[in-house]
């Protein structure tokens, strides 16, 4: 069947990202024999009125319409994309009258919502390559599926999970744009339940690895082939407690791989040969989601360690010269004045990091905040969540809380509050040639930089 599948990400903070999700599905549907236009709003560069012609002139059958980001979840630097892609899927609807299907991670978070939003036809909440192949094929057959919303049953079993399809095009954007990154993930899944993250909902509780040989061919063919520069790990905790993702640094190591790469990492043990062979394949960075400040808070987010993990995390990387950046949210459960002012005592002290600095918890559906968003009379009954929504802690002021934090950390000059601050300058320093997150620059390490030819 002839698909067009567009990637409806216009994001460029913090940069550009491959649009992972939709080149698994790509991946899919090619390998099921279909013929795949697919284009991306950011990577292609030309008029939405340009995208669409092209469009139209591959006649497709089906539209699927990858949808990455609803919002930047930034309480203090709101940005909303929905309007945008319902203006992209009523520009779609004035060339094609095939149906629309939705997909992606923001689209599974809200699916119903979204796709009244936006104005399409069908929705799949979840993961897509099996799902989207069981639409396709009924639409073959000349049938609809009975409701808008598709959930697939379960999650997918470890050896369906699909892999990218990194011939798109479209790879030399983001190499080129996003810093040489390219995102590759080794496992779907979190077994933890931190109040606030939509992780476990979007991919479920129990951890289910890809072979870590095919993660590692991926790998290789992205450096080979499409000029990958530095490999982000898009794992929602790279560092599991299983130690699935040893199997993968160990086949990076047996297949004599070496770039910089970063990932999320939990700030729980690692051991130090661990350490020392992840650091032998190109380790490069680490973002630490830390996110609570001090024991209180930790335990009020749910999370599975306390204070003194994340300092010692922080030490044993320091041994290690790992560069990390801290995560953390001030305002959620369990704050207040009291665990604010010893939660910037602590952040302050982690001088050896670059720590981003969030307020405010996004409250998005399934979440325990969303629980207790709910018992404080934060959120009205039946509100929707898709203008987001933040919880703040009944016992702080918001306007207090973010002079303090302003007046406090901004002397640091490794503290960014509120992130974005930091995220304006990278554009700048990825057009330099400099590649990876970046961040590692403002504590003094030198990231990879592309030489760049004279031609
Ligand atoms: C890794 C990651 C990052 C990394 C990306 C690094 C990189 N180089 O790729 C970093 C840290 C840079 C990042 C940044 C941001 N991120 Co982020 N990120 C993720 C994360 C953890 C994984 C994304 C991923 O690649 N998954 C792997 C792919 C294979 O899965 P997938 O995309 O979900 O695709 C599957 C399905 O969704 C579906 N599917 C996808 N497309 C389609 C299309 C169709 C038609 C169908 C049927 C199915 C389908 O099938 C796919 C295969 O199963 C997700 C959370 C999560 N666990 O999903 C958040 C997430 C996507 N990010 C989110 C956000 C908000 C952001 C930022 C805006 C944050 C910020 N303020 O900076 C930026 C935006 C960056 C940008 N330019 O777009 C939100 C989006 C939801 C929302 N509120 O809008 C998420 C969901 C996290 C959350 N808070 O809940 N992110
Ligand atoms: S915040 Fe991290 S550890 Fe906690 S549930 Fe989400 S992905 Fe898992």
């Amino acid at each position: 069947m002839k698909i067009v599948l567009i990637s409806a990400n216009q994001t460029t903070s913090p940069y550009p990202v491959f649009p992972l999700g939709a080149s698994v599905v790509s991946a899919a549907l090619k390998a099921a024999g279909h013929e795949v236009l697919f284009l991306d709003g950011l990577a292609d560069g030309v008029s939405q009125e340009a995208g669409l012609a092209r469009l139209r002139g591959h006649d497709p059958r089906l539209v699927c319409l990858s949808l990455r980001n609803i919002d930047n979840t930034s309480s203090a630097h709101e940005e909303c994309y929905l309007d945008a892609v319902a203006a992209l899927v009523a520009g779609v609807r004035t060339v094609t009258q095939a149906p629309i299907l939705v997909g992606g991670a923001g689209f599974s978070l809200m699916p119903e919502a979204i796709l009244k939003r936006l104005g399409a036809d069908y929705g799949i909440a979840g993961e897509g390559e099996r799902a989207v192949l069981e639409f396709v094929a009924r639409l073959e057959r000349g049938e609809f599926p009975p409701t808008s919303i598709v959930r697939p049953a379960a999650f997918l079993a470890e050896p369906d999970i699909g892999a990218a399809d990194y011939g798109l095009p479209c790879v030399d954007y983001y190499v080129e744009q996003g810093g040489g990154m390219v995102g590759v993930q080794t496992k779907r899944g979190c077994p933890h339940a931190c109040g606030y993250c939509s992780y476990p909902v979007l991919e479920g509780r129990a951890l289910r690895a890809r072979d870590p040989k095919a993660v590692v061919q991926d790998i290789e063919r992205l450096i080979g082939e499409r000029g990958m520069k530095y490999l982000y790990f898009v794992d929602a905790v790279f560092n599991d407690s299983q130690g699935l993702y040893r199997q993968v640094v160990e086949e990076m190591l047996a297949r004599r791989i070496r770039i910089p790469w970063v990932a999320f990492f939990k700030p729980t043990p690692i051991p130090d040969d661990v350490l020392a062979m992840m650091k032998a394949t190109g380790w490069a960075a680490a973002e630490v989601g830390s996110d609570g400040t001090t024991d209180e808070t930790l335990r009020g987010l749910h999370k599975p360690f306390a204070w003194a993990d994340v300092e010692a995390f922080q030490a044993a990387l320091n041994r290690h010269r790992v560069p990390v950046a801290h995560y953390f949210i001030f305002g959620g459960p369990g704050e207040t004045r009291a665990t604010v002012q010893a939660g910037i005592d602590h952040v302050l002290r982690l001088s050896s990091a670059v720590r981003f600095v969030y307020t405010g918890i996004r409250v998005l559906p399934e979440t325990d905040i969303e629980q207790i968003a709910r018992r404080e009379g934060l959120l009205a009954p039946g509100q929707s969540l898709l203008e987001p929504v933040y919880y703040f802690s009944p016992q702080i002021e918001r306007g207090w809380l973010e002079n303090l934090l302003r007046e406090k950390l901004s002397p640091d000059p490794l503290c960014f509050y509120p992130p974005e601050n930091f995220a304006l300058r990278i554009a700048e320093f990825h057009r330099k040639g400099f590649m990876g997150p970046l961040w590692e620059m403002a504590l003094g390490h030198r990231p990879p930089r592309r030489i760049r030819s004279r031609g």
